[in-house]
C-alpha cells in the first residue's frame, strides 16, 4: 500500500525531470545553434583535429623541406588548403594549446606558459566562454581526446600515462597514450649536455624535457604513444562511422617533441643524409636583444659541433616521419570507412621549432621558425590550394564552427577565415599577435615586429630578409622608421583592446 502511494509522486518526478531536460536542451540549442537550427547536429560534418608537438613547418615536405619524408601530411596538404603564414599565439606547448582551444590570445586567456596551463578552466569560466570541443559537445557532437591536446608534460606525463592539465568539460571521452619514451628499448644517444637522471620509477624532474635524447627502437613502435594514438583514433572512427551524432575527434601526437624516439627504420631513412645546417652569418646575433635569445647552441653544448647538430636534425626528422606515418594510418582509415566526404580534417602543430637558425634551438623564441606553424585544412567544400594570407591558431575555432553551421561564440577572438578555405584571397587580418613571457610579436604579411619588456625591439622585412638576419628596429631610414612606428602602434592598440580574463579571475573570488 505504501509503495502504491509513492508511485504517482515518482511519476511526477520523472515528468519533471523530462520537462527540465527538454528545457535545458532547448536552452543549449538556443545558445549554441546558428539561427534556425533546431536539430542536435547530426547533419553536421565530423571534425578530425590532429595536432603534432614541437613540429616546425619547415620540417615538412609540403612546406619545402627537401630531405624529410612526410608523404601523409604532404598529401593532406595537396587535397586541402595549406596556410603559409599561420602563427601560434605563444611558442610553448601549454600556452599555445590554451590559446588555440579557447580562441583567445594568450594574455587574454591568462595562460602565459606551461605552468599556467591548469588555469585555463577557471579563466574560461571567468570569461563565460566555452572551449572549442566543449562548444561542439554542447552542440550535439561526440567529442573525444586521444593523447595530448591541452597540455601534457613530455615525457613525464606520457610515461606516467596521466591527463596533464586537461580541460574536462571539453570531452565526452578521453584516452591517454602511455609510452616508454626515454626508456624505450633500442639504441640510445644524448646529443646535448643535459645531466639526466635515469630513474625508471620516477616521471618528473629527470631532465629529459629539453634534452636532445634520441632512441632508435628495436621494436615496430607499437608501444609508442603516437602509434597507440593512431590505433585508438581508428577504433573510435570505426565505432562512430554509422552513428547518428557527428564526432569531434582530437588526436594529439607527441612527436617530434623530445625525446626523439622512433623505430630504427625511420632513423635508417636518414642514415646517410647530411642535413644542411642553417646559414648563420658572422655576428648574426649581435643585433638580437638578449631577451630575444632562447635556448641556444652554447647552452646545449653543441656550439661548434656540426656533427652533433646534424645528428639532432636527423633524429628530429626520424621522429617527424614516424609521426607522419601515424597520420597516414588515420587518413587511410578515414577513407576506408567512407568518412572523408563528411569530415573536416585540420592538421597543425602547437608551435614551431628552431633547428639551429641564429644558433637557436627548440621553442620560446619569437623568431619565424619558432612561431610559424604548419596549418592545413581539408574536407568537403574546401578548395585545395595554398594561402599566403595571415592566419592564426585562434582562427581555427571560429572557422570550423562556421563551416559546421554553428554560430561563433561572441568571445572568440580569432577571425573566421572560412572565406580563405573557399578560395577567397583577400586578407582578413591586419596582423597576428604572438608572445612569450619576455615580449610580443606583431606579425603582418610583410613584416615581423618584436617588442620586449625592456623596450628593446626587432623588426624584419620578411620579403627582403626571410631569415631575419638584419634587425631594422634602429634603422635611420625614415621610411623604415615610419613602418616600425606603425607596427608599434598596431601592437599597442591590439593589447589595449584585449580583455584580461586571467587578471579578472585573479582579482575576483575563486570558484
Ligand atoms: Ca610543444
Amino acid at each position: 500500500m505504501a509503495n502504491h502511494q509513492r508511485s504517482p509522486s515518482k511519476t511526477s518526478l520523472l515528468i519533471l525531470i523530462v520537462f527540465v531536460s527538454v528545457l535545458a536542451m532547448a536552452g543549449l540549442i538556443a545558445v549554441s545553434g546558428s539561427a534556425g537550427e533546431t536539430d542536435t547536429g547530426h547533419t553536421r560534418p565530423n571534425i578530425l583535429f590532429i595536432i603534432s608537438d614541437d613540429l616546425t613547418a619547415g620540417a615538412l615536405g609540403c612546406y619545402g623541406n627537401q630531405m624529410v619524408k612526410t608523404p601523409a601530411i604532404d598529401n593532406l596538404a595537396s587535397a586541402g588548403m595549406r596556410f603559409d603564414r599561420a602563427y601560434c599565439q605563444f611558442p610553448v606547448c601549454g600556452a599555445a594549446r590554451a590559446a588555440l582551444m579557447a580562441s583567445m590570445y594568450s594574455p587574454s586567456v591568462g595562460v602565459m606558459g606551461n605552468g599556467a596551463a591548469s588555469r585555463l578552466d577557471r579563466n574560461l569560466t571567468a570569461a563565460g566562454h566555452p572551449a572549442w570541443p566543449e562548444y561542439f559537445r554542447h552542440s550535439g557532437y561526440y567529442t573525444v581526446r586521444v593523447g595530448k591536446i591541452y597540455h601534457m608534460r613530455v615525457p613525464g606525463d606520457i610515461t606516467a600515462g596521466v591527463d596533464g592539465p586537461d580541460h574536462r568539460a571539453s570531452w565526452t571521452e578521453k584516452f591517454n597514450c602511455r609510452g616508454p619514451e626515454w626508456m624505450s628499448y633500442g639504441v640510445h644517444n644524448l646529443y646535448s649536455n643535459h645531466k639526466l637522471r635515469f630513474n625508471p620509477t620516477a616521471h618528473y624532474g629527470l631532465g629529459f624535457g629539453t634534452a636532445f635524447y634520441a632512441v632508435e627502437t628495436y621494436t615496430d613502435g607499437m608501444e609508442q604513444p603516437d602509434a597507440q594514438a593512431a590505433q585508438r583514433a581508428i577504433r573510435i572512427m570505426q565505432a562512430h562511422a554509422d552513428r547518428h551524432e557527428p564526432f569531434f575527434l582530437a588526436v594529439g601526437f607527441v612527436r617530434p617533441h623530445v625525446p626523439l624516439v622512433a623505430p630504427s627504420n625511420y632513423f635508417e631513412t636518414y642514415r646517410d643524409a647530411v642535413p644542411e645546417l642553417p646559414d648563420v652569418p658572422e655576428g648574426d646575433r649581435d643585433d638580437i636583444p638578449s631577451e630575444g635569445i632562447s635556448l641556444n647552441s652554447e647552452a646545449l653544448g653543441i656550439a661548434g659541433k656540426p656533427g652533433r647538430k646534424r645528428a639532432v636534425i636527423k633524429a628530429y626528422s626520424a621522429a617527424v616521419s614516424y609521426m607522419d606515418a601515424q597520420v597516414q594510418l588515420i587518413l587511410d582509415s578515414l577513407n576506408a570507412l567512407e568518412l572523408a566526404g563528411n569530415t573536416i580534417v585540420i592538421f597543425t602543430s602547437d608551435h614551431g621549432y628552431h633547428l639551429g637558425e641564429h644558433e637557436l634551438w627548440q621553442k620560446v623564441s619569437l623568431h619565424e621558425e619558432s612561431v610559424r606553424v604548419p596549418m592545413i585544412v581539408s574536407g568537403p567544400g574546401i578548395r585545395p590550394g595554398v594561402s599566403s594570407r595571415l592566419a592564426a591558431h585562434v582562427d581555427i575555432y571560429p572557422t570550423i564552427a562556421t563551416l559546421c553551421g554553428l554560430a561563433v561564440p561572441e568571445k572568440c577572438q580569432g577571425v573566421d577565415i572560412s572565406p580563405l578555405l573557399k578560395g577567397d584571397e583577400r586578407s582578413l587580418r591586419e596582423g597576428v599577435h604572438s608572445c612569450t613571457g619576455r615580449g610580443h610579436l606583431w606579425r603582418t604579411e610583410r613584416y615581423a615586429y618584436m617588442q620586449y619588456r625592456s623596450g628593446a625591439e626587432e623588426f624584419y622585412d620578411m620579403e627582403a630578409d626571410p631569415q631575419q638576419f638584419n634587425n631594422l628596429a634602429n634603422s635611420d631610414d625614415p621610411d623604415i622608421r615610419r613602418i616600425v612606428g606603425e607596427h608599434r602602434g598596431a601592437l599597442e592598440r591590439f593589447l589595449a583592446r584585449l580583455p584580461d580574463y586571467g587578471a579578472m579571475e585573479a582579482a575576483g573570488p575563486r570558484r
